[in-house]
């Protein structure tokens, strides 16, 4: 194991739940359109990766809705992304418990970092400033939203990532929270680990090495929802490679 790759949404911070739904809705009102999304609608729409294409995908569907052209959607999904970054940067959506933690240890042990995201870049950047300006630089490869040609759970993001790192596909550990992200890096070849968040905890995550309720601190180890420990785990780079060793799975 040589790098750990981290999907964003969901995995670094609870965003679907305390950002982007919201900064949607925010936009759709500012635009006048009668469009509000709430937890439930929102949890089926996630099926549909990319901000862009959930909102046309909506749209599709709704009868009683405008049938807006892509440049007015793209014009939407700008406001959007500008909302969500103020939250961001307002520091409205806290980091998830031992992300920072994982990202030091793992610098310690001579890993190399990635991420792998379907989100827009700037959303990216934001979330990462938020744990300092020089974190952003502990990144080899971000590779995220319009960055490749198919969005998750077309594997292109993480092979993009795996590219950059010029890694192998069993060099490195993704991990998901969502069952779309799951099958886009293990189409990728990537074994993977899943923390689950708001959003995708009655996904399913069977070929994952392990389902987490999320990352662990010592002071706050994390369930183990299926895989290979029974007790509570905090995840380090040398459990993770155990469990590579091992070659456990769910
Ligand atoms: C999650 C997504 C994104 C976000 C919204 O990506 O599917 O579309 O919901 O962000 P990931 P944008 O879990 O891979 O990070 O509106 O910027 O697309």
């Amino acid at each position: 194991m040589k790098a750990l790759i981290f999907d964003v949404d969901g995995v670094i911070a609870d965003t679907e739940h305390m950002g982007h739904r919201l900064a949607f809705n925010q936009a759709f009102a500012e635009a006048g359109l009668d469009i509000e999304w709430d937890e439930e609608m929102y949890e089926r729409l996630l099926w549909v990766t990319g901000g862009k294409e959930r909102i046309a995908y909506y749209l599709r569907h709704c009868p009683e809705c405008p049938q807006l052209l892509d440049a007015r959607i793209a014009e939407l999904h700008r406001r959007k992304t500008e909302i969500y970054t103020q939250m961001v940067a307002q520091g409205q959506i806290p980091y998830r418990p031992g992300v920072r933690r994982l990202w030091r240890e793992a610098r310690a042990a001579g890993l190399r970092l990635g991420i792998a995201s379907t989100t827009a870049p700037e959303n990216v950047l934001a979330l990462l400033r938020q744990a300092g300006e020089e974190v952003v630089g502990w990144f080899d490869s971000i590779v995220a939203g319009d960055m490749v040609p198919d969005k998750k759970p077309a594997p292109d993001v993480y092979i993009q990532v795996l590219r950059h790192l010029g890694l192998e596909a069993g060099e490195a550990v993704a991990i998901e929270d969502s069952q779309n992200g799951l099958i886009a890096a293990r189409r990728a070849g990537i074994p993977t680990l899943i923390t689950c968040s708001h959003y995708t905890r009655n996904q399913r995550f069977e070929g994952a090495l392990a389902v987490l309720e999320h990352l662990g601190e010592p002071e706050l180890p994390a369930r183990v929802l299926a895989g290979p420990a029974a007790g509570p785990v905090v995840v380090t780079p040398e459990l993770l490679r155990d469990w590579m060793g091992q070659g456990v799975g769910v």
